[in-house]
């Protein structure tokens, strides 16, 4: 997959290159670049933003920016072609990239959108700062390529890097060949299968017993079918307990 950021603040993406999405990055799975937006700035003061029409507090960010920079790195393609989940096509052809623009106001970004996501052969990530960008760019973009708002939840941050972190790190680990046992992925809360839509229960370790806590007999009956059993039965505790919105979903899928 090809990854492309343009941000004011390239160094708040500094983290990818740590860890899961480092490696991927050195194993050649994922080909990410952070651009920064200002590069695309015709003016001195290599200005981005600028009054809201209309009035009101904070700066808008202008569009010419922002479709310069998503101009350039159009005629830069294509994404890389050989991704995917195994037998999923990739959406569209990497010819033109898909466009995500975080945003509070966007779609929920979910488990299922970050699938959707890993499916693509070329991510483009517009994080804003301020008030936004002017909605014309995304209209624009709208006429050429697919385009994502997507929100990573009901909460206000001061601008879009965050949660571009947030989207990669969720669309990265799907990406064949990151997590190193893939089977990692089937236990996940909100993946599809028996414990689909329900939280993970407690896991444990070594030693045994811990500040005088035993971890719970089952685990160590070495009884498969049990242990399962007891897992399905935690998730289901802990879902009711914290996010019974899951449970109704899960009863009637049409309700999510
Ligand atoms: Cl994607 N951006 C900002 N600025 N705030 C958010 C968000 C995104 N998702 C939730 N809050």
């Amino acid at each position: 997959m090809r990854i492309d950021v343009v941000s004011i603040f390239p160094e708040y993406l500094a983290p990818l290159g740590l860890s899961l999405i480092g490696k991927a990055r050195e194993a050649g799975i994922l080909e990410l670049t952070v651009h920064d937006l200002r590069s695309w700035t015709t003016d001195r003061h290599r200005t981005v933003d600028d009054t809201p029409y209309g009035g009101g507090p904070g700066m808008v960010m202008s569009a010419e920016p922002w479709a310069a920079a998503l101009d350039a790195l159009s005629a830069s393609g294509p994404g890389t072609l050989d991704v995917g989940a195994p037998g999923a096509p990739a959406v569209g052809d990497g010819s033109s990239p898909v466009l995500v623009v975080p945003t509070p106001s966007g779609e929920r970004f979910t488990q299922d959108v970050a699938a959707q996501l890993s499916d693509a052969a070329w991510l483009v990530f517009a994080p804003a700062r301020y008030e936004g960008i002017d909605a014309r760019f995304v209209e624009e973009a709208r006429t050429r390529m697919t385009v994502r708002e997507l929100s990573i939840g009901d909460y206000v941050l001061a601008g879009g890097e965050v949660a571009v972190l947030v989207i990669i790190e969720a669309v990265a680990r799907l990406l064949p060949g990151v997590l190193g046992n893939p089977e990692s992925h089937a236990d996940d809360s909100f993946a599809s299968g028996a414990m689909a839509g329900l939280l993970e229960g407690p896991v444990y370790t070594k030693p045994a017993s811990w500040r005088g806590r035993e971890v719970p007999e089952v685990l160590l009956s070495g009884n498969h079918a049990a242990i399962a059993a007891w897992r399905r039965e935690q998730a289901l505790r802990r879902t009711a307990a914290l996010r019974p919105d899951l449970l109704a979903v899960r009863a009637d899928p049409d309700a999510g």
